[in-house]
């Protein structure tokens, strides 16, 4: 065995799982990596013209109505693959191309039998680029091909390989090569019933709600599937899914090693986009049963973990995953939620977390901004009392005020957004649009002086260079942007005066509240110390 063999079949077996039973093989050595694993796969066969193979092929995969492989050597050999790709495309037959490849520093520096094989076919087929052999990214690479090959039509795949190309034996790397995720589609959703039993086999579980727009009835199913298996449900601040029997402080919780060993679950079921806690994305990490509800873009996972994909309406697959199980972790997390909320409620004093958490539990519509804002709220906010929404897709600091304005204009409800300084100055222009369309948005500025997330990071030692290219201060004036806009200003530095300025009656403001860079780091450690005091020890 060697790097490039495992490699080959890894690309294969996610292609037999796909449904590939026949392989056409054309002869070539860049491409023997690929032949031989596939001759000892598939039903196959030789044939020496590219052009004729994957014509051969055609034919194979429409009478046998599967994907069909047609393999080829480096070069020009697979520019023959395309009067067959095109009648593919036509008839939406699933013929699949694979073409060896040199790698890639072998590539523009006038090595044989090179040329950019990328998107040969143009837009004709799909196409997947899988990158020289690496063991780090096995698992990456058969969650790729799971993926493309769901699709009707021919796909192309280009897979350059490094020598050797004979199957020679070599000391092998440490390889993660379980199969990817299997796909379901809301189609198959009756199909659930086997992933059902499987969660109702491990009564140990979560069921996590990371951002998610929608305000529909995901806040009844996702309870009722986390009822059903006695599943605890953590919400992301931006879920909408918080509530008094949601898990809201998980990110505080879990950092707790006790109760994060205590409470490690044996299977996850996954909704809404990307969490906002890396503490709770790394412990989810561990967990060796995972399915994923992916409604729209990309499903959520990064590390090639789960096993189970469902591309349907987040509702409609909780109530199909329902199950039977009292599973213990529902009652341990309201538990520890119980702790973590009772010591926040004494530690909690003028800090950042407190803004955060004064701002959700007095808007109807809280617009977050990525950086700390969003962070503070996931940890420290707890249920807030309307909507929040963030722009997590890309975790940017830009257009958050035009974004809020936007919300608040076509809601019609009273919006805040609460944001950092930078962010602010990023989008002084939101402040105009809002100011000319008479949107009254209320823009709660957390002033720091600069970046303060950055604090929390290694780059914060290094002095010289830290406060110049990442804090970056300014200080500018805010009351400045109001007056530019003709936003009412109010400036807060303590609990009275912020409680006192979310409870006036809301118009077109910017309120600047005062914080520090240096002491809000500290502001966070004790307030996750006094939370660790508060959890104590699992029962
Ligand atoms: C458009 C964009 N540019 C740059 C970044 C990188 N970035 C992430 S956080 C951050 C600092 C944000 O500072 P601020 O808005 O004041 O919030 P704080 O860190 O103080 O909470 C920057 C520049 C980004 N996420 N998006």
């Amino acid at each position: 065995m060697n790097l490039n063999l495992l490699w080959a079949g890894a690309i294969l077996d996610e292609l037999r799982r796909a449904g590939v039973r026949e392989a056409v093989i054309c002869p070539g050595s860049r491409s023997a990596p690929l032949a031989i694993a596939a001759a000892q796969s598939f039903r196959s066969c030789v044939v020496l013209d590219e052009r004729s193979a994957a014509f051969f092929a055609l034919g194979a995969a429409k009478v046998s109505q599967r994907p069909v492989i047609v393999l080829c050597t480096s070069g020009s050999a697979g520019a023959h693959f395309l009067p067959a790709i095109l009648e593919a495309e036509a008839g939406a037959i699933p013929l699949i191309a694979i073409t060896a490849d040199r790698p890639p520093e072998l590539h523009g520096f006038g090595a044989p039998q090179t040329f950019d094989q990328q998107r040969l076919f143009g837009n004709h087929a799909r196409f997947l680029e899988l990158g020289a052999p690496d063991p780090a990214l096995v698992p990456h690479l058969r969650a790729t091909i799971a993926q493309a090959a769901r699709a009707s039509g021919p796909l192309h795949l280009n897979a350059p390989f490094r020598e050797p190309l004979a199957p020679i034996d070599q000391p092998m790397p440490c390889v993660r090569n379980e199969p990817a995720a299997q796909h379901f589609s809301a189609r198959g959703l009756p199909k659930l019933t086997a992933i059902a039993a499987e969660l109702s086999k491990r009564p140990r579980g979560v069921v996590v709600c990371g951002p998610r727009d929608a305000n529909d009835d995901l806040n009844a199913a996702a309870r009722e599937l986390s009822r059903s298996l006695g599943y605890a449900l953590i919400a992301d601040a931006a879920s909408q899914l918080r509530g008094d029997d949601a898990v809201s402080h998980a990110d505080l919780i879990l950092r707790s090693a006790p109760w994060a060993k205590a409470l490690k679950p044996e299977a996850v079921v996954r909704l809404g986009g990307g969490g906002s806690s890396k503490v709770v994305q790394a412990w989810l990490e561990e967990v060796p049963y995972q399915v994923v509800v992916r409604e729209r873009g990309e499903a959520i996972d990064p590390m090639h973990e789960a096993a189970a994909i469902i591309d349907a309406d987040g509702p409609a697959a909780c109530r199909a995953l329902a199950g039977h199980a009292q599973g213990p972790l529902q009652a341990l997390f309201a538990e520890a939620e119980r702790r973590a909320r009772a010591g926040l409620e004494t530690a909690m004093c003028w800090s950042e977390p407190f803004i955060a958490r004064e701002a959700t539990r007095a808007s109807e519509l809280l617009y977050a901004s990525s950086s700390m804002p969003v962070r503070d709220l996931d940890a420290f906010g707890g249920a807030p009392r309307g909507r929040v929404l963030a722009n997590r897709g890309l975790n940017g600091i830009d257009g958050i005020v035009s974004s809020a304005a936007g919300a608040a204009w076509a809601s019609g409800q009273a919006t805040t957004v609460l944001l950092g300084d930078l962010a602010l100055l990023h989008d002084l222009s939101g402040l105009v649009a809002a100011a000319r369309l008479h949107i009254s948005l209320r823009v709660l500025c957390v002033n720091n002086d600069g970046g303060g997330i950055f604090h929390f990071l290694p780059i914060a030692e290094h002095e010289q260079v830290f406060e110049p290219l990442f804090a970056t201060p300014h200080g500018m004036n805010l009351p400045g942007a109001a007056l530019l806009t003709g936003a009412a200003f109010t400036q807060v530095s303590d609990v009275k005066a912020l409680r006192a300025a979310l409870a006036a009656e809301q118009k077109f403001e910017l309120i600047e509240a005062r914080t520090d860079r240096t002491s809000n780091v500290e502001q966070h450690r004790a307030l996750r110390t006094a939370v660790l005091t508060a959890l104590g020890d699992p029962p």
